[in-house]
C-alpha cells in the first residue's frame, strides 16, 4: 500500500509510530564476520567492548579481518526458525545488523564487495530469507546500519580513529595515517578514501538498497552518532524516502537528527528521566552484542522478564539481542531464554501489548501498566514479590473496580477500598515465581501521581 500514497501525503508520525507503540517487545540480532572470531584474535581474548569491536579492540588488519570471512559459511542459517523463536517469545518487530562498523554487509551489495555474496563462500544474501520470514510470521523487518564508521573503508575508518584514540576534533582525523598503518591492505580501485566519498559511494547506496530490496522496512536503526557532517546526514535521511513508514532512531547525526525513538543502550531509564519521547532500551542476554565463546555472563530469563514488565511500567519497548554463532544458529543459552519469555507472555503479554506507562508512583512489590477503554482504566499489576500475607496494597487508588482477576487461570481477586488506598486480597501462592500479573478494570481515569510529569 506504500505506492498508493502519492507526493505530498506522507504519514505523520502518530500513524508511522502506532504499531511501534503496541508491540513493545522486539529482537536485535547482530551477526557478521566477527562471530568467526567469537571474541578471540591469534589465541588473545579481546579487551573491553563487544565482540563485534574485535577488528578495532584487537587492531586486527583489515586483509586479515578480511581473511575470515573466506570461512564464513553459515550453513545452518534458518532464517524462518529465527523468526519463529522471536515469534514465540511474543516478539513483534525485529532488528538485525545489516551492516555493522566493521563494514561487512549481510546482504547482497551492489556499492561494496564486502558482503556475504562476494567475500564469503556462503554466497547468498541473508536479508532475502529473514524478510521473507518476517512476512510469514507478522514481524515487523528492521536494518541496523552503521552509517559513520566503516572499517573496511579508509573513508570510513577515520570515526574509528576517533573512538579508539579519542582524537579531539575530527576534523584533525587525517584518513592517510590510518591508511599507513594498514598499508597494502585496501583495495584503492574498491575502497573509498574520505569521508565524502564513503558516504556518497557506499553508505547512501547501500542504505538505497536496503530500502528497495527487502519490501516495507519497518525501522532504521543509525549507529553511531559519530564524525559525520549535517550534510551526510541528510544524504542518509534521503536515501529513506521510498519507505514513508520507516521509523528512525535517535542516532544518526546529533544535535539536529534527533528521529523518533531514543535508544538508550544496556539500560532501563528511571522515571524521572523520561520526557515523552518515545524510547526503546537495546540490552545483551549476556554482554556481548556480537557472538563470543567466553561470555557467560547469562542474565536470568527471571531479568529479562521482569525488564519487559519494567520497560512497560515506563512506556518504552524492550529490543533484546540475540549474537547467532558461526554456523547460523543461535546460543542455546538465547533459545533457552526466548522460550522461557514466550512461556511468561503466552499468559501475560496482555499487560505489556498496547500498554502506556504506569500512572503510580514505583511499587516497591512490582510494576504497573496502564489501558485506557471505552468503560474507565485497566491496570496491570505484575507482582515480583508475592506478599506473604495476601494482602497486597495500591497506594493512592479510590477509583471504583469494576472486576480484578489475575490472568494466570482467570483466578478472580476480591479488591477493596482501604483508606486512600486499593487492597488486592490474593491466593497464598503466586502463580508464577517471577511475575503474576492481576488484572484491574476501573471506572474513570486513573489520576497520575507523578505531578505534572506525563
Ligand atoms: O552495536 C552495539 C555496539 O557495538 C554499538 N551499539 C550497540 C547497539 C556501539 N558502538 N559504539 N558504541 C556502542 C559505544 C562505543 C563505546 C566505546 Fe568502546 C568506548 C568505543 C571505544 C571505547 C566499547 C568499549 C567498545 C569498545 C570498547
Amino acid at each position: 500500500f506504500f505506492t498508493q500514497l502519492t507526493y505530498g501525503q506522507q504519514p505523520s508520525k502518530d500513524e508511522r509510530m502506532a504499531w511501534w507503540r503496541e508491540a513493545k517487545f522486539g529482537m536485535f540480532i547482530h551477526w557478521g564476520v566477527y562471530a568467526q572470531f567469537a571474541g578471540v584474535y591469534r589465541g588473545e581474548e579481546q579487551r573491553r567492548g563487544g565482540a563485534e569491536w574485535i577488528m578495532n579492540r584487537s587492531k586486527i588488519p583489515v586483509a586479515e579481518y578480511q581473511e575470515m570471512a573466506k570461512s564464513f559459511n553459515p550453513t545452518k542459517y534458518d532464517a524462518d526458525a529465527w523468526v519463529k523463536m522471536a515469534k514465540d517469545a511474543g516478539m513483534k518487530y525485529l532488528v538485525i545488523t545489516a551492516k555493522h562498523h566493521d563494514g561487512f554487509a549481510l546482504f547482497n551489495s551492489k556499492a561494496s564487495k564486502w558482503d556475504i555474496t562476494d567475500a564469503t563462500p556462503y554466497g547468498k544474501d541473508l536479508l532475502k530469507p529473514l524478510a521473507v520470514a518476517c512476512k510469514k510470521y507478522g514481524l515487523k523487518l528492521g536494518f541496523y546500519y552503521s552509517q559513520a564508521q566503516d572499517w573496511n573503508n579508509p573513508g570510513g575508518a577515520a570515526a574509528r580513529k576517533v573512538m579508539s584514540e579519542g582524537w579531539a576534533n575530527p576534523d584533525s582525523v587525517k584518513v592517510d595515517a590510518y591508511t599507513l598503518a594498514n598499508k597494502g591492505h585496501w583495495d584503492p580501485a574498491q575502497q573509498t578514501k574520505t569521508f565524502d566519498q564513503y558516504i556518497d559511494e557506499v553508505a547512501v547506496p547501500q542504505v538505497k538498497e536496503l530500502m528497495t530490496n527487502y519490501g516495507d522496512i519497518a525501522v532504521l536503526w543509525w549507529d553511531t552518532p559519530t564524525n559525520m557532517t549535517d550534510d551526510a546526514a541528510v544524504k542518509l535521511q534521503n536515501a529513506l524516502k521510498t519507505q514513508p513508514y520507516i521509523i528512525t532512531n535517535d542516532r544518526l547525526k546529533r544535535p539536529n537528527f534527533p528521529g523518533d525513538t531514543k535508544t538508550p543502550e544496556q539500560k532501563i531509564p528511571n522515571q524521572s528521566e523520561l520526557d515523552g519521547m518515545d524510547w526503546e532500551t537495546c540490552m545483551t542476554m549476556n554482554g556481548t552484542w556480537g557472538f563470543r565463546t567466553s561470555d557467560h555472563k547469562w542474565k536470568s530469563s527471571e531479568t529479562l522478564i521482569r525488564n519487559l514488565s519494567d520497560i512497560a511500567s515506563k512506556g518504552g519497548n524492550y529490543l533484546l539481542n540475540v549474537g547467532p554463532k558461526p554456523d547460523g544458529t543461535f546460543p542455546e543459552e538465547s533459545v533457552k531464554r526466548l522460550s522461557d519469555i514466550g512461556k511468561w507472555m503466552k499468559v501475560n503479554s496482555e499487560s505489556i501489548y498496547g500498554t502506556k506507562a504506569s500512572p503510580l508512583l514505583p511499587l516497591d512489590w512490582g510494576r504497573c501498566t496502564k489501558k485506557e477503554t471505552k468503560k474507565g482504566t485497566i491496570l496491570y499489576f505484575s507482582v515480583f514479590n508475592w506478599p506473604s500475607n495476601g494482602q497486597l496494597i495500591i497506594p493512592g487508588v479510590k477509583n471504583k473496580v469494576l472486576s480484578a482477576k489475575l490472568l494466570a487461570g482467570n483466578v478472580k481477586v476480591k479488591a477493596d477500598t482501604k483508606g486512600a488506598d486499593l487492597l488486592l486480597t490474593l491466593p497464598a501462592q503466586a502463580p508464577d515465581a517471577v511475575a503474576s500479573v492481576i488484572k484491574v478494570e476501573f471506572e474513570g481515569e486513573i489520576a497520575s501521581q507523578h505531578g505534572n510529569q506525563p
